[in-house]
């Protein structure tokens, strides 16, 4: 218990930032004691659960009498009553069987508060019944089966079969549980008081799959695991292994792969999601469907239970989720609690043991999930479950990822916030002001067979997801003849961005379909040292760092549902969404934006002739093209921001 209380009394120290200088003092003796500590905590987490929970398994039917396993973890004290925690998933309630998790509820705090902690394995995953369908289309109760209906009768299965119980109800759940935490809300049940959607996926066509329109290719080998339905109730892996294994340089590995139609060949005819992934290429109505987004907006689902939305900022897989549903609630149940955090993290990362924030080689430092997981998640559930304590007052906490620290506002993006422009210009500059220059283009080559890659092309390895790339050092880019880049003069004085980020581009290629892809990069100060976890090799002196980044494919610049081919060589107006930041450019440093068309293989290639599914486009389709963005005069390029002004 020694090594827990240090890591209390540690991450105590570290949550307040004005004392986080005295971390810097005692860095290594903190450092090596955190890590001692964590270990120490995740294995007395493990011996604590078995020492204090009893598991059960049940097959719960639903209302069309389908039964979905779930596993209960119940506290051995049976003196008092406790709510029940939820976390539906589609990735398994393993370990199935009298075998106790090594974990069971979202954090070691929770655990240890004492809730009943269910797992679910959801329709037609793992070892429940019934068929699968991603992103299951909310329907209203009446009408069909949905995550909603699913979670209302399990939730209602509950009260009336479990003993011991208090009768009051939360979810969570990070990514695709995360989605269910958020579906569970349309229509939900009366005793479902807390719902906590964690990088909840909101829309397959902005989240994971798709980078606004484009297929996320990093995404291969997760289609398989999302592709096939299993031949009923199992406990082992029903997924065919993709052959050859892809493995190794991801770069070389999808060039090899040719035209995205050759994927057929590994996934064969059963991969019912490639199938949907081929044969829906713009955002028709089988996406559509798929969205969580209009089922928080319908005022008849009244959303009478408390959420808490929870995402990180360098979270390469779902970003557009939290964002988006946190902003749906917000605007259609202002009388709902409905709050938001958003922190320095990758994918799912507040959740970790680890006691550093480290992001591929950064690291934003110690105790900041520790800090979330006991001073924000904790409060919460304890509060709407408990009635105990109160949660923590904010209606969105955001950390300021170029400061290094939390900040609440009444309202995101915050009141405070000013609008404001970077404007691209003809020396490769970049100005908070219009420049009275003539109108001019900068000019690049943007060639399929040689895309540029999205990190440096060591770290471009084959994975289920990518989720490090997102605050990469951009020096291999910058260096790259296929990318533009554009750069402030060295910053006089802080500069805040807040908010939701637009690429404003005058563009023209001669062909007739591009992609577009913005960074928003911050430059440090050649003279910055690199951190005690700075990795070898890695120099954060002229660092860089990616702080935002999107992807938008220009045939859907008018319509997400409406394609429509370039007009070669007439200037066209595209408008990239960038997704929300809360980042400072500090004093010293330069902000930084590049514009290129390939982006591999995070995302597929454009043949850049346009073809009417890019799913089916052959080899010969694919034709390099040279692209120009224009800027000056009335072709203004400029990314459309939100500043905070200095206090
Ligand atoms: N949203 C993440 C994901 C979904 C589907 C495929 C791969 C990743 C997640 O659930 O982790």
């Amino acid at each position: 218990m020694l090594a827990c209380s240090r890591v209390l009394f540690a991450s105590r120290l570290l949550q307040k930032p004005r004392r986080a200088w005295l971390a810097q003092k005692y860095g290594l003796w903190l450092f090596l004691n955190l890590v001692l500590a964590a270990t120490a905590l995740a294995q007395d987490r493990a011996a604590y659960i078995q020492e204090n929970y009893t598991k059960a398994e049940y097959k719960i039917p639903m209302r069309d009498g389908i039964l979905l396993h779930t596993t209960v973890y119940q506290p051995k004290d049976r003196s008092q009553k406790f709510p029940i925690l939820m976390n539906r998933t589609p990735y398994s309630c393993s370990p199935y069987g009298a075998e106790m998790a090594k974990s069971i509820g979202p954090s070691v705090y929770l655990e240890r508060d004492g809730y009943i902690f269910v797992k679910q394995d959801v329709r037609g995953r793992w070892n429940s019944e019934g068929g699968y369908d991603n992103m299951r289309p909310h329907v209203p109760h009446e009408d069909g089966i949905s995550e909603s209906s699913d979670t209302w009768d399990t939730i209602d299965w509950l009260l009336k079969n479990l003993e011991g119980h208090s009768g009051k109800v939360g979810i969570s759940g990070i990514s695709y549980p995360g989605f269910y935490a958020a579906a569970a809300l349309p229509e939900h049940h009366p005793a479902l008081v807390a719902s906590s959607p964690q990088a909840p996926i909101a829309d397959f066509f902005f989240d994971d799959f798709h980078h606004q329109g484009a297929y996320t290719l990093m995404y291969w080998t997760a289609t398989g695991t999302f592709g096939y339905q299993h031949r009923g109730p199992t406990t082992s892996n029903w997924v065919p292994a993709i052959s050859p294994k892809p493995s190794g340089n991801a770069y070389d590995f999808y060039l090899s792969l040719g035209p995205l139609k050759n994927s057929r060949q590994y996934f064969g005819e059963d991969c019912f999601f490639w199938k949907q992934l081929s044969n829906h290429p713009n955002y028709d109505e089988f996406w559509q469907r798929r969205s969580i987004l209009p089922h928080l907006q319908n005022g008849s689902n009244s959303i009478k239970t408390n959420v808490m939305v929870v995402g990180g900022w360098f979270d390469a897989e779902d970003l557009y989720g939290p964002l988006q549903i946190y902003q749906s609630i917000e605007r259609h149940h202002p009388e709902a609690f409905n709050v938001l955090v958003m922190g320095p993290w990758s994918h799912g990362q507040w959740a970790s043991a680890a006691s550093n924030t480290q992001i591929g080689y950064l690291d934003f430092g110690v105790g900041i999930s520790e800090f979330y997981q006991r001073e924000v998640e904790l409060p919460f559930f304890r509060h709407f479950l408990k009635e105990m304590g109160a949660p923590k007052n904010f209606e969105a906490l955001v950390y300021d990822t170029g400061r290094g620290h939390w900040k609440t506002f009444e309202q995101w993006p915050p009141k405070e916030a000013v609008p404001g422009g970077l404007y691209l210009g003809s020396q490769k500059s970049l100005t908070f002001a219009k420049e009275p220059q003539s109108a001019q283009y900068s000019e690049f080559v943007s060639d399929p067979a040689r895309p540029v890659p999205y990190r440096k092309m060591s770290d471009v390895l084959i994975r289920f997801t990518p989720r490090e790339y997102m605050t990469d050092d951009q020096r291999f880019a910058s260096e790259d003849p296929d990318v533009l880049v554009f750069q402030s003069e060295v910053l006089a004085e802080d500069v805040t961005l807040v908010g939701p980020l637009f690429a404003n581009l005058k563009v023209s290629t001669d062909q007739t379909d591009a992609d577009w892809i913005v960074k928003l990069i911050d430059v440090y100060p050649e003279d910055t040292p690199n951190q005690s976890t700075t990795p070898a090799g890695v120099s954060l002196a002229g660092y860089q760092q990616m702080v935002r980044s999107e992807a938008f494919r220009g045939r859907f610049r008018k319509s997400y549902s409406q394609p429509e081919p370039f007009v070669s060589n007439q200037v066209t107006e595209v408008r990239v969404p960038l997704q929300d930041v809360f980042h400072t450019f500090k004093k010293g440093h330069r902000i930084m934006i590049h514009v290129q068309s390939t982006w591999f293989p995070l995302i597929d290639r454009n043949p850049q002739k346009y073809v009417a599914n890019i799913y089916e486009a052959d080899q010969t389709d694919f034709v390099k093209a040279t692209h120009r963005v224009y800027h000056g005069g009335e072709n203004d390029s400029w990314i459309e921001v939100l500043r905070l002004p200095q206090l």
